[in-house]
């Protein structure tokens, strides 16, 4: 915000800064639990507004289509170097725009239509590109969804090997985007290998608490190809990236460029790498550490609330709560949350007998809180704050005085990058 950049928006076109301001304000204040949204240091957010938005570069470092390629092939190579280095990977692709294209390209480059392709359901965790019908991915390929235990709501490895050996699929998709508990790379690989099908992991949500070793690596299991995307937990700029095995290099690179892509957004890649290089530093494995102790605190302090949440707690980052037990709905609880500074968003919980416009939970999460320096102390006031919204939800007083607490709790935890 203090750049000169920002300074020369503000002055030719006060509209548009205005906003940002005012969105700047808002992330201040407010306490952000949407688990896929964090905040990225004032050096990522240098190479982001950078000049290289201004440069086009179709094609691969050394390969261009056009000129002037020398200080943007440095920086792809330089982003891909660092991201081998993050998550052991042999190839890497930097270029995908942002999740759902690089599962889109992953599709493309090792499926052929209609295909059949194991992904969870939507509504149980997975995302809208592991087979939503409505999704291109539900619509090309012949998406089996597997799904959590009826009971635990734990992913059930014996029915995932089920399906797998009745459907014997090309594919299997694992990692997802409403799942709290640890994923079994291992059982799900072995699945794989017994009905030659192609192990995909969808890493986007959990990558940086892989990227911190405190969760496990897809790819130190053989995993043929891992996409994820560069902000949620790895806290870089919004964006994406592949990663394979060798031998699906030549693949992966086609369908990214020209199969679905034009050009990079080079700004971006070179956000990526500084986003890379803050995660292979020590002090990124304190964040990632404490991103899961504070999640596992705000799920015990909620559960000894008389909350219920999915699987009853976490070992990640998020957590998934059934408000049907107090007689709110997720959007309702949504909507009286944010009105008390508290964002986060309503989600289904598996066999939600409810639509995903108006579900019967919420999804939080703790990347965001984390990297604005809270700790275990402050989970016990959010749960305090987000039980008595809960409770209220229908008291604007209650609302209005809980933003205030959450107002004066923020005010202590300045977010990187935005001096208000
Ligand atoms: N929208 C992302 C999330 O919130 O999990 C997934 O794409």
């Amino acid at each position: 915000m203090q750049t000169d950049y920002f300074k020369s928006l503000i002055e030719q076109d006060s509209r548009v800064a205005d906003i940002i301001l005012a969105e700047a304000q808002r992330q201040s204040d407010g306490i952000e639990l949407i688990p896929s949204e964090n905040y990225v240091s004032p050096a990522v957010l240098g190479a982001m507004g950078s000049i290289l938005t201004n440069k086009y570069s179709e094609g691969y470092p050394g390969k261009r289509y056009y000129g002037g390629q020398e200080f943007i092939d440095q920086v792809e190579n330089l982003t891909i170097e660092r991201a081998k280095k993050l998550f052991n990977a042999e190839h890497v692709n930097v270029q995908p725009y942002s999740g759902s294209p690089a599962n889109a390209a992953i599709y493309m480059a090792l499926l052929e239509y209609k295909d059949t392709v194991m992904g969870l359901k939507l509504d149980q965790g997975g995302h809208i590109t592991h087979g939503l019908p409505i999704s291109f991915s539900g619509k090309f390929f012949n998406f089996v969804q597997y799904l959590v235990d009826p009971v635990t709501h734990r992913l059930d490895m014996d029915q995932v090997r089920k399906i797998a050996l009745e459907t014997k699929p090309k594919m299997i998709v694992a990692g997802y985007s409403a799942y709290p508990r640890d994923i079994d790379w291992k059982a799900f690989k072995s699945i794989a290998d017994e009905v030659g099908a192609i192990t995909f992991a969808d890493i986007s949500h959990i990558a940086g608490l892989i990227a911190g070793g405190q969760l496990e690596n897809p790819i130190n299991y053989g995993f043929d190809v891992v996409m994820t995307t560069t902000h949620k937990t790895l806290r870089g700029p919004r964006s994406a990236m592949i990663m394979c095995k060798q031998k699906h290099q030549k693949a992966i690179d086609r369908a990214v460029f020209p199969g679905l892509q034009g050009g990079p957004h080079d700004h971006t890649t070179a956000a990526k790498a500084v986003a890379f290089e803050e995660a292979l530093k020590p002090e990124f494995k304190v964040y990632s550490a404490q991103i899961i102790k504070n999640a596992k605190t705000l799920a015990d302090e909620l559960t000894k609330r008389g909350w219920k949440l999915i699987t009853g707690g976490t070992d990640n980052h998020l957590m998934v709560a059934d408000l049907s037990v107090v007689g709110i709905k997720g959007a309702e609880a949504q909507v009286a949350l944010d009105e008390a500074g508290i964002t986060l968003n309503k989600n289904t919980i598996p066999y939600d007998p409810r639509g995903p416009m108006d579900p019967s939970g919420i999804r939080f999460g703790t990347p965001a809180i984390t990297t604005r320096g809270m700790k275990e102390g402050e989970m016990v006031k959010i749960a305090e704050y987000m039980d008595e919204v809960i409770k209220n939800h229908n008291k604007p007083e209650v609302l209005g005085s809980v933003k205030e607490k959450v107002k004066a709790l923020c005010k202590g935890f300045p977010v990187p990058g935005i001096k208000v």
